[in-house]
C-alpha cells in the first residue's frame, strides 16, 4: 500500500504538562519539519543519525520563534507508523501546541484522524490489526491485569496463536484438494481421518480461546454488577464498604435508595462497573415504582447478581422472589449483617442454592469482605493465578469473530460424518479462515477498518 500525504497531529494530551509532542508522518515529513524547525547548531534534521534528540526552535513564517523544541527523526520503516516520522517535543502548552501544528499545516501536512497513525502502522504491514486494536486498549486500560493482557496482544501473542490456527486449516483445505485432484480409494480413507483429527484439533485451540474471553473482556471492560434485594437489606452499606466511601445514603427506612446509583471500581485488581439500585417491592409510591422498575431492567444486562439477604430476619416471600428471578444468570447471595444475631434459614439456603454460592459479610464491620473478593476471583479467573500466562481475548469482536469460526468447523466436522462432497468440506473450511483473517485484518474491509480506528484518540 502506498500512502502519499503526510499528517501530523498532537501525540500528547491537549493541554498543560510538562512537554508537547506534535507527531508527522508520511513521506514529506522531513521536509515539513525542517520548514517550521530550526536547529540551534544550524544543521538540518537529515545530516544527524535518526532517533537523535536535536536541540532547536520552531519558527512562524515571519522567523519569530514560536517555540523551543526538540526533535527527532525517525526513518522508515524504523518508526511507529513505518513511515519516516518527525516528532517535535515542545513545552506542554496548549498555545504552542496549536500554533506548532498549524504551522505543520501550513508548510503541507494534514491534520492526522483519529487513530490514523496506528492505522498506517496496521496498513503498512507492521502490525496486523489485532495488535492495533491492543494498542488502544493499552491506552484504556483499567487495571494491570488488562494492562498486562493488552500488552501481551500488542506483542503478537493472539496473533500467532491465530496464525497457527490458520495455517492448520489451510493445510486441510490443500490435503482435501490433493484427494480431489487424486482420488484413490486408500489414500482417500487416511486423509479424510487426518483432516477430521486436524480440524478438531483446530477447533480445540479456538474454543481455548473463547474460555478465556469472559474473563479477557471483564478485564477491559469491567464486569457488570447488580446489587439486588428488598429493602432495607443493606445494598447500599454494601455499596459504600465495597467503595470505601460514602457514596449512597444509607438509612433505617425501606424504600431509601430510589435510583440507579453505579459506580467504577477495582477489587483486587478485578474492575467492577458496580450498580446499587431501589429495593424490589411490591409498592403504590409513584417514584419507588419507576425505580423497581430500573432495578429490574438493570438485572437484565448485568453480568452477575449480587443478591443481598438481611442475616438477621427470617426469608421472606420478597427474598425468594429475587432469588428465582436471578437463577438464569450469575449470582451471588450475600446474607448480610452478620454481626446481629441470626434468624435466616442459611443451611436451607445453602442447599437449595449451593455452598459456594452464598457468603456471610457484614457491611457495617467489613467482615466477610475478604470473602467476598475471593469468591469473585475464583467466578473471574477460575483457577486462581491463571491470568499469568496464556492468550486472553479481550475484545468483544474477536470473541464474536472466534464463534464465528467454530461454528465453521463444526459445520466441517458435520459435513465430514454425512459424507458431503469435499467441495462444500472446503467452503465451510474457507468460512472459518475467513472469520480469523477478519480477526488479524487479513481478510478484512476498509470499511470495518475505519470504524476500528475510529474510536482511537487522535495523535494515536
Ligand atoms: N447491624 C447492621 N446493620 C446494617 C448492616 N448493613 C446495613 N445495615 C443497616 O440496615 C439499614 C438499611 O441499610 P441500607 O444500606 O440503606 O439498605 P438498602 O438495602 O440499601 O435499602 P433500600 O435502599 O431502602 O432498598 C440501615 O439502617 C443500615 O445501617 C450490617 O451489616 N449490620
Ligand atoms: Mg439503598
Amino acid at each position: 500500500m502506498f500512502i502519499e500525504d503526510t499528517i501530523s497531529a498532537a501525540a500528547t494530551a491537549m493541554g498543560e504538562g510538562a512537554i508537547g509532542i506534535v507527531r508527522i508522518s508520511g513521506p514529506r515529513s522531513c521536509e515539513i519539519a525542517e520548514r517550521i524547525f530550526k536547529s540551534a547548531s544550524g544543521r538540518s534534521l537529515t545530516k544527524y543519525p535518526p532517533n537523535t534528540l536535536l536541540y532547536g526552535h520552531v519558527l512562524d513564517a515571519e522567523g519569530a520563534t514560536v517555540d523551543e523544541v526538540l526533535a527527532v527523526f525517525m526513518r522508515a520503516p524504523h518508526s511507529y507508523t513505518a513511515e519516516n516520522v518527525v516528532e517535535l517535543q515542545a513545552h506542554g502548552s496548549l498555545r504552542s501546541l496549536q500554533k506548532i501544528l498549524s504551522l505543520t499545516y501550513e508548510a503541507g501536512a494534514r491534520p492526522a484522524e483519529p487513530g490514523e497513525f496506528t492505522k498506517r502502522a496496521f496498513l503498512n504491514g507492521r502490525i496486523d490489526l489485532v495488535q492495533a486494536e491492543a494498542v488502544m486498549d493499552i491506552i484504556r486500560a483499567r487495571s494491570e491485569a488488562s494492562l498486562k493482557l493488552a500488552l501481551r496482544q500488542q506483542q503478537g501473542q493472539l496473533s500467532r496463536e491465530l496464525a497457527v490456527l490458520r495455517r492448520k486449516l489451510v493445510d486441510v483445505i490443500v490435503a482435501i484438494e490433493a484427494v480431489i485432484d487424486y482420488p484413490e480409494e486408500d489414500i482417500e480413507e487416511i486423509t479424510l481421518a487426518k483432516v477430521k483429527t486436524a480440524i478438531e484439533e483446530t477447533r480445540v485451540g479456538i474454543v481455548a480461546l473463547l474460555a478465556n474471553s469472559h474473563t479477557g473482556r471483564i478485564m477491559r471492560e469491567g464486569m457488570k454488577t447488580v446489587i439486588i434485594g428488598r429493602p432495607n437489606v443493606g445494598k447500599s452499606s454494601l455499596l459504600n464498604r465495597l467503595l470505601r466511601e460514602e457514596r449512597a445514603i444509607v438509612s433505617e427506612f425501606p424504600g431509601t435508595t430510589r435510583d440507579l446509583i453505579e459506580e467504577q471500581l477495582l477489587l483486587d485488581g478485578i474492575p467492577l462497573v458496580l450498580t446499587d439500585t431501589a429495593g424490589i417491592r411490591a409498592t403504590e409510591d409513584h417514584v419507588e415504582k419507576i425505580g423497581v422498575a430500573k432495578t429490574k431492567e438493570t438485572l437484565k444486562d448485568a453480568e452477575l447478581a449480587v443478591v443481598v439477604l438481611d442475616g438477621a430476619q427470617t426469608l421472606q416471600e420478597e427474598d425468594r422472589e429475587i432469588l428465582l428471578s436471578v437463577k438464569e444468570k450469575p449470582y451471588v447471595i450475600i446474607v448480610n449483617k452478620s454481626d446481629l444475631e441470626q434468624k435466616l434459614e442459611r443451611i436451607s439456603i445453602e442447599e437449595e442454592f449451593g455452598t459456594d454460592n452464598v457468603v456471610l459479610l457484614s457491611a457495617k464491620t467489613a467482615d466477610g469482605v475478604e470473602a467476598f473478593i475471593a469468591w469473585l476471583k475464583k467466578f473471574v479467573y477460575g483457577a486462581p493465578g491463571r491470568l499469568e500466562d496464556g492468550v486472553y481475548v479481550q475484545n468483544a469482536r474477536h470473541e464474536q469473530l472466534l464463534r464465528q469460526a467454530c461454528g465453521s468447523l463444526d459445520d466441517a466436522l458435520t459435513a465430514i460424518e454425512d459424507k458431503v462432497p469435499y467441495d462444500c468440506i472446503i467452503i465451510d473450511l474457507r468460512n472459518a479462515i475467513e472469520a480469523i483473517g477478519l480477526i488479524t485484518g487479513d481478510t478484512v474491509s476498509d470499511e470495518i477498518i475505519n470504524e476500528i480506528f475510529a474510536r482511537f484518540c487522535v495523535g494515536k
